[in-house]
């Protein structure tokens, strides 16, 4: 088991109980399914925020910039051995601090420039902190992976308190989309070979997938400017 020093250390920090460990958990301790349900507040939150930006945009840009939202709460044994592999303290308090996508939304967006609007938008909101942004979108990963994470910070208003909570929001185009769900399917397929011939034609794809996402919204702005005309 790891060890709980860490926990010692920094009293009354994160979730209230310090000492548990994850066969604990696995039990769904209540107390395990609260910090569980908690997350899911969270993602509510978010959601609502993004839904209620969706419809503002709509009446500005003439079309809905979120094409869909899919929500996820990681796994028990998924958080495990994420905090196995960081050799992190296995506690719920431990969760809460160190991990930051326990709770994730992936908000697909008809083109790129409603990803930026709505990082924009949502950030800044008084009740939203930024924690930690990558941008995969300007800069994308070696193997072509482009997305926009942010990790932010949000309050969810209990009966008796208000809560910091930590969601992990990931915006990305429906072509980005597209490329991210058949290249995780593709790369972790189970007793394959997956060799750097087809690792270049994975990258070329991203690429290819790029230039559509900026042909589309230049067509979108085309027949925006059509429509003002008329
Ligand atoms: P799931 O089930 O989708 O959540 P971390 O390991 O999270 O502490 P990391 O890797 O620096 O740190 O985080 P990053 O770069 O923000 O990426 C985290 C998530 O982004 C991944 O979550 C994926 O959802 C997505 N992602 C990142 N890189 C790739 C990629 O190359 N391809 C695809 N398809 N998705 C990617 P998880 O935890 O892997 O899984």
């Amino acid at each position: 088991m790891y060890p709980k020093q860490a926990e010692k250390t920094q009293p009354g920090r994160g979730f209230p109980f310090t000492e548990e460990t994850m066969d604990w958990m696995e039990k769904k301790s209540k107390e395990a399914e609260r910090l569980m349900s908690y997350y899911r507040c969270a993602m509510m939150e978010i959601e609502t925020k993004l839904l209620v930006l969706n419809e503002e945009f709509s009446f500005e840009t003439e079309h809905h910039p979120i094409s869909s939202i899919k929500k996820r709460l990681k796994k028990i044994r998924s958080i495990k051995e994420k905090l196995e592999r960081k050799q992190l303290p296995l506690s719920l308090s431990s969760i809460e601090e160190h991990l930051t996508d326990v709770a994730g939304l992936r908000v697909i967006c008809s083109f790129p420039e409603d990803v930026y609007r709505l990082k924009e938008a949502l950030l800044r909101q008084d009740d939203v902190e930024l924690l930690e942004e990558k941008d995969y979108i300007k800069a994308p990963k070696e193997n072509g992976y482009r997305s926009l994470h942010l990790i932010v910070a949000i309050p969810i208003f209990l009966a008796r308190e208000k809560k910091m909570m930590k969601v992990e929001v990931q915006l990305r185009t429906i072509a980005m989309d597209f490329w991210a769900s058949l290249e995780h399917q593709l790369r972790y397929k189970k007793d394959h070979v997956f060799t750097p011939a087809m690792a270049k034609e994975l990258k070329d794809c991203a690429k290819a997938s790029a230039e559509l996402d900026l042909r589309m919204e230049a067509l979108q702005k085309d027949v925006e400017k059509e429509k003002k005309l008329l």
